[in-house]
Formats: structure tokens, C-alpha cells, sequence
């Protein structure tokens, strides 16, 4: 009998201690909601940006633009779409009200609204077309919201409140699913706010009750999400900048109460009790709304690529921004920018060189198929690979069969499970040894590291810190073809070129007589030291594919080495001469208009033109549109050699090129009469002479 027992006992333990080994890991910490999990998987989505103050050239609507402004003639949602889709998206999130209060859909609750446009005779409703549009098109629809409101009275009053969940029940009631509501957190207080033009403030805490706010958008859409930026916590948090970024360390997590600094909202908190998972917002231009001055600044290639990395590769989704312009389409530009940044992203991750290769790992959890290595390569990320309860430290090596070249490595986590890992590696095996390829800290829904191309037929990946045990859902290993776009060519105030690809892994190639750059020219390796007039051509080349990006040309007068500019105390007035764009130089003229700039060239020059580059910055870049140009030999007696307008240019803010009779001179005055800011300010990129 005794013996009995004890079998059953011993039977009895077995089976325990097997089964607990075998069962699922327990979630550990918060843990993602359906809907937050659904909205993770969506990666990628757009912002339209669209309102009354894109008839205006505004970033921001006061709230008083006339209705009769809104006549988008050529409107077409099913255009949003089409790009949306191609480009890879999976839904659109619409400013259906911005800050000036306008409304794109036909409110019952105000008259500033397209029923009172003359677009379509006020029969109009964008955010239906855009709802069926999305449709069409198998996307999610998201609206925008403003919580801020500078048309409406009652702003600041409790009715506001009364009058904004109204449109929010519209909103949530009439236009079917809505995947995401957007509560932008911006106010700057002034505003129009029914003729009363006045300051309003509000505490963004309270003042919207965002309790029982929320409970009535849970109400009318149970499958959404919600994004708060200042208000109670929410579904999705603010990443902190809206410059296309979160943390390489980046935890879905925060506490539910307590303020929330910047350091919170970019890289997540470690301990945090509450699931909030982080939302890259971003514009493909400097701006949100459509300005004509940004046709020339369309992201590049290459720094959509950056923002996808620092975004979807750093655990996050992308709301990338396409503004809509007057006429209701996306502008040309782009479209083609982000149709290539889509075709991009495909080619990169189009092979998963891990899937369904050998893998083994330090630990399987209780030994069971059901958590081997393999289900980490398997392209199900519903299977994961995971280890013992005790074990956080465990790696997984992957044979890839044959000596494979790569540069990019992705591992997910098992997101129902919660964000676990703290650091890890990532090791191939080279000439029998391990070699260091690269390392990350979180890993969360998804997390890609770029690194130089590596050949190896073994990769070792390691968690090195866990929560708890790891639970990695998949792991891909790929080898991203090299962004082939036109080389950047900049030559600095003592004459030195640098010319830098779009590809860190480019060779580039170039020549400075102007001639044909070939994968036979000359190799750049560092800055080369020039003198005299250049016209530099380049080519980035892949060596492995053989391919060559489109060329890029750039051509110099005399390096400016002896330049001083007079009369001004400010070091960072060098800006202007620094070769670099990017960078700017503003004065304030202490009399008014005109201001002056004086450059004393160092010794006489033959002189035939000069050129002027505005400041690319959004924020009054004070352009100038009205100047005159004069030249001297004892900066006393100046001869005025050209005069006029640079026409076009707040809208096409590029180099300006002005030629004139050769005078030998020693000294330059660029003399601002006006500029497009509304102060006495004046700013400058780049300014350099023509000779004959
Ligand atoms: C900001 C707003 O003020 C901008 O205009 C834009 O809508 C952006 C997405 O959010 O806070």
C-alpha cells in the first residue's frame, strides 16, 4: 500500500514538474490590450494634414480664415489612398479638425465647417470620401481631433466640452471603424475664438475630462486606440520630438500616473506599471501643412530610411505625414518620396536569410519542440522560442547553410508575454571565431540593427539581460541592398570638399575637372583640399552589385580661405561661409531696413556675380526678397553693381545666382531691403562671389 502511494507521489511530481516546464511562460509585467497589440502589428501609417489653413500658407489657423478660403478643386481621397497603399501603409489618420476649428466633415455643432464652402457647394464631406477611399483600398481609417479649438466661443467654458464630445460622436458614429483618435496636446492659447481675439488658458489636465472623454470614444469604437499627449494616460504615448525618432532603448511601458518628461516619453520606463507603447510621429517635409517654400525639402531616401530604423526598428509604429495641398492632392515630390521609401523598405527586408535554417539554442524551455530555437525562424510570430523560468541569459545560433553575406538584424519579442529583454548581442562566426557584429539593449515588438556587411555561414544570437525568461517570437537576418542615391557634395570656407553618400557602405567616386566620375576614377576617403574654381562630380558605387547611384554635380568659384566678414562680433556668423546648407546665420538690423552684410574678400578679385542661399530653417527664415549688391576697394566707396528682386523665392527658397559687369574690388555689401519675416531680421545660408 505504502509503496503504492509513494508510486503515485513519485508519478504525481513527474508529471508536475514536466508540465509546469512545458507550460507557456507567465506574462510578466503589463501587457499589451488587443487593440494596442493589433495597432503594434500595423507598423506603419499615415497623417494627412489638411485644413483651412492650407489656403493660407499657415502652420497653425487662427481660427477667424474665411470658409469661403476651402475650395479644394481637385480633391481626391482615392489619390491619398492609392499613394498610402503602394507606399506600404496600413491606414490614414485625418485632421478632421485642427487647432483653427475648421471642420472637414459637415458638423451638426458649428458653422465652420465645409457645409458652408464653396467646395462642392458646402455638400461636401472629406472625411467621408476618405472613409470610402480607405475602404477601396483596405486601410484603416484614424481621425485627428483638436482638442484646442481658436474658432469656437465657448473655448475655455465648460459648453466647449459639451460641444467637443459632440463632434467626437459624430466623428466616432458616422465614418464606420476608427483604428486610432488623435488628442494633440498643443495649445498655444491665442486665438480668434468668435471675435473675441483673445488668450484662453486652460489646464489640459482637467479641463477636457478625459475620463469620461475617453469612456465615450471606448463606447462608440471598442477597437480603438487612443493617443494623449498631456492628458490622462491613454493607449499610445508621444515619443517626445516630432523629428522622426524614439530611444534605441525603448520600453512600451510607463507608470499610469505622474508627469511624464521627455526621457519618459522617448525611451519608455524599465519598471513602469502601465502599457503605453510608443507612436513615431513625423512629417515627410519640415512642416505638417502643405507650404510651397518646402517643395525643395521633401526627405530624402536615405533619411526616410533613418526614420523607419529609429522608429519600426526601435519598437515603435511610423505616422508619417503627407500634406495635402490646396488643390486636395499630395504633391508629386511626395509621392515619389514615399512610393521609393516603400519599395526600399520591401527590397531590404524582401529575404529572411534565418528563415526556417538550422538553429539551436543554450536553453528550449522544458526541453519542448513547442519552444525550440526554430520557432523563432519560423515566420509565425504567434510561435516563440523560449527558456527554462531561471534561465534569462540564453543564445540562439543560427546555420545558414553556406557563407552568407548581411547587414541587418531583427528579433521580436512575443508582445502577449510583455517586453522582457534588457540587452542582447549578435555574434557571427568568422574564420572559427566568434566576432562582435553588433548589440541592442530592448527588443519589445520589434527591433532591427544596422551594421556594416559581415560574411559568415553562423550567427549567435544572445539575450545577455532578461526581465524573465525570454520569449523572442521571431528573428530575421537580411542583406539590405545599399541605398543608391546621389552623393551630398559640400566645399568648406578653406576649400575642402566632402562628398558623402546616401550610403555608408557606398564607395564613392569622383572627379573635380568636370569630367565623366567612373568606378575608375578617383576613390573618396576623406575630405580632399582643393583651390581655384571646381565643378566636382560623384557617383556612390556598390561594389558587390555593380551598381552606381545617379550622379551628383556641384560646381565652385574661388574657395572663400581669406574671407572675413566686418563689423559683426558673432561667431556663428561663419554659417555663411561654411559650405554646409544646413546651416544659418541671422542679424537684426539695429536702424531697421536696409541691413547690410560686409564681407572683405581678403585681396582684390575679379568679380562678375554673386550668389545667395537663403536659410532652409521652417521657423522665419527671413528671406531676402529685395536687394542690392555693391563692391569696393577701401570699404568706404561703394559702387553699386546690381540691384532687384529674387523672385520666387519664399516659395522656392534655393540658391540665388545675380550677374553683373567684372569690377575688381576687395570688398562685397549684400544689402537686404526686404525680406518675407516681419521683423527687421535677415538670414542667410551661403553667400559666394562669381568670377569671370
Ligand atoms: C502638433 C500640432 O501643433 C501640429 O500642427 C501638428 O498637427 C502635429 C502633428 O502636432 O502638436
Amino acid at each position: 500500500m505504502i509503496k503504492y502511494f509513494l508510486l503515485i507521489a513519485v508519478c504525481t511530481a513527474n508529471t508536475i514538474s514536466g508540465h509546469s516546464q512545458t507550460k507557456a511562460p507567465a506574462p510578466f509585467g503589463p501587457v499589451p490590450t488587443a487593440n494596442q497589440l493589433r495597432w503594434q502589428q500595423m507598423e506603419y501609417y499615415a497623417f494627412v494634414h489638411f485644413s483651412l489653413n492650407t489656403f493660407t500658407d499657415q502652420p497653425w489657423g487662427y481660427g477667424n480664415e474665411d470658409v469661403n478660403l476651402f475650395n479644394p478643386k481637385k480633391l481626391d481621397c482615392r489619390q491619398w489612398a492609392r499613394i498610402c497603399k503602394e507606399a506600404g501603409m496600413k491606414g490614414i489618420i485625418i485632421t478632421a479638425k485642427h487647432h483653427c476649428g475648421f471642420c472637414l466633415w459637415p458638423s451638426k455643432y458649428t458653422e465652420y465647417s465645409v457645409k458652408n464652402a464653396p467646395w462642392k457647394n458646402g455638400q461636401g464631406d472629406v472625411v467621408r470620401e476618405l472613409a470610402d477611399a480607405c475602404r477601396e483600398y483596405g486601410l484603416k481609417l484614424g481621425i485627428y481631433l483638436s482638442p484646442w479649438d481658436r474658432n469656437y466661443a465657448g473655448y475655455g467654458k465648460t459648453e466647449y466640452i459639451t460641444y467637443f464630445r459632440n463632434q467626437l460622436t459624430e466623428l466616432l458614429t458616422n465614418y464606420g471603424d476608427i483604428f486610432e483618435i488623435w488628442f494633440d496636446g498643443a495649445n498655444g492659447g491665442s486665438g480668434y475664438y468668435g471675435g473675441a481675439n483673445e488668450t484662453r488658458k486652460i489646464d489640459p489636465k482637467t479641463y477636457y475630462d478625459w475620463k469620461n472623454t475617453y469612456k465615450l470614444v471606448r463606447s462608440l469604437q471598442p477597437k480603438i486606440v487612443i493617443w494623449n499627449d498631456g492628458g490622462d494616460r491613454a493607449d499610445l504615448r508621444w515619443v517626445g520630438t516630432e523629428g522622426g525618432s524614439v530611444g534605441a532603448t525603448n520600453w512600451s511601458l510607463l507608470n499610469d500616473t505622474g508627469a511624464v518628461p521627455y526621457q519618459m516619453l522617448h525611451y519608455g520606463v524599465e519598471n513602469g506599471n502601465a502599457w503605453v507603447p510608443a507612436e513615431v510621429n513625423t512629417s515627410i517635409r519640415p512642416e505638417w501643412f502643405y507650404h510651397p517654400a518646402e517643395d525643395s525639402k521633401v526627405k530624402t531616401l536615405p533619411q526616410l530610411m533613418e526614420t523607419y530604423y529609429n522608429s519600426i526598428g526601435h519598437n515603435a509604429t511610423l505616422l508619417l505625414n503627407l500634406p495635402i495641398m490646396p488643390n486636395g492632392l499630395i504633391n508629386e515630390r511626395d509621392e515619389k518620396a514615399v512610393l521609393d521609401f516603400g519599395k526600399a523598405v520591401r527590397k531590404a527586408f524582401a529575404i529572411n536569410l534565418a528563415e526556417n535554417k538550422k538553429a539551436t539554442a543554450s536553453n528550449v524551455r522544458g526541453k519542448s519542440k513547442e519552444f525550440a530555437p526554430e520557432k523563432a525562424i519560423d515566420n509565425d510570430i504567434n510561435s516563440y522560442w523560449s527558456t527554462d523560468d531561471n534561465v534569462k541569459t540564453a543564445s540562439v545560433t543560427i546555420d545558414l547553410g553556406k557563407p552568407t553575406i548581411f547587414n541587418r538584424f531583427m528579433a521580436q519579442e512575443y508582445m502577449k508575454l510583455g517586453q522582457r529583454v534588457k540587452s542582447f548581442t549578435v555574434e557571427a562566426l568568422v574564420d572559427g571565431h566568434w566576432k562582435p557584429i553588433d548589440s541592442g539593449t530592448t527588443i519589445g515588438y520589434k527591433r532591427i540593427l544596422v551594421f556594416p556587411s559581415v560574411t559568415a555561414r553562423k550567427v549567435r544570437f544572445s539575450v545577455t539581460d532578461s526581465k524573465a525568461c525570454p520569449v523572442i517570437s521571431n528573428i530575421g537576418i537580411y542583406n539590405a541592398p545599399q541605398i543608391l542615391t546621389a552623393p551630398s557634395i559640400i566645399r568648406n570656407k578653406s576649400g575642402e570638399v566632402s562628398i558623402t553618400p546616401g550610403d555608408k557602405e557606398s564607395t564613392i567616386y569622383y572627379t573635380l575637372d568636370g569630367s565623366e566620375p567612373t568606378p575608375r576614377s578617383k576613390k573618396y576617403a576623406s575630405p580632399v583640399g582643393t583651390e581655384g574654381k571646381l565643378d566636382v562630380r560623384a557617383i556612390a558605387f556598390d561594389p558587390a552589385s555593380g551598381k552606381r547611384s545617379p550622379e551628383s554635380r556641384a560646381t565652385f568659384d574661388l574657395p572663400r580661405t581669406y574671407w572675413k566678414i566686418i563689423g559683426i562680433d558673432d561667431e556663428k556668423a561663419k554659417a555663411i561661409l561654411d559650405g554646409n546648407p544646413s546651416t544659418a546665420w541671422h542679424q537684426k538690423g539695429d536702424k531697421g531696413m536696409p541691413v547690410d552684410l560686409v564681407i572683405d574678400l581678403g585681396k582684390k578679385e575679379n568679380l562678375s556675380g554673386f550668389r545667395y542661399l537663403p536659410d532652409q530653417g521652417i521657423w522665419n527664415p527671413a528671406i531676402i526678397t529685395n536687394y542690392q549688391f555693391f563692391v569696393s576697394n577701401d570699404n568706404n566707396d561703394w559702387k553699386l553693381v546690381s540691384e532687384g528682386e529674387f523672385s520666387n523665392i519664399k516659395n522656392n527658397p534655393l540658391w540665388q545666382t545675380k550677374n553683373f559687369a567684372t569690377e575688381k574690388a576687395r570688398y562685397i555689401k549684400l544689402r537686404a531691403l526686404k525680406t518675407t519675416g516681419d521683423d527687421d531680421t535677415v538670414g542667410y545660408a551661403e553667400v559666394e562671389i562669381i568670377t569671370p
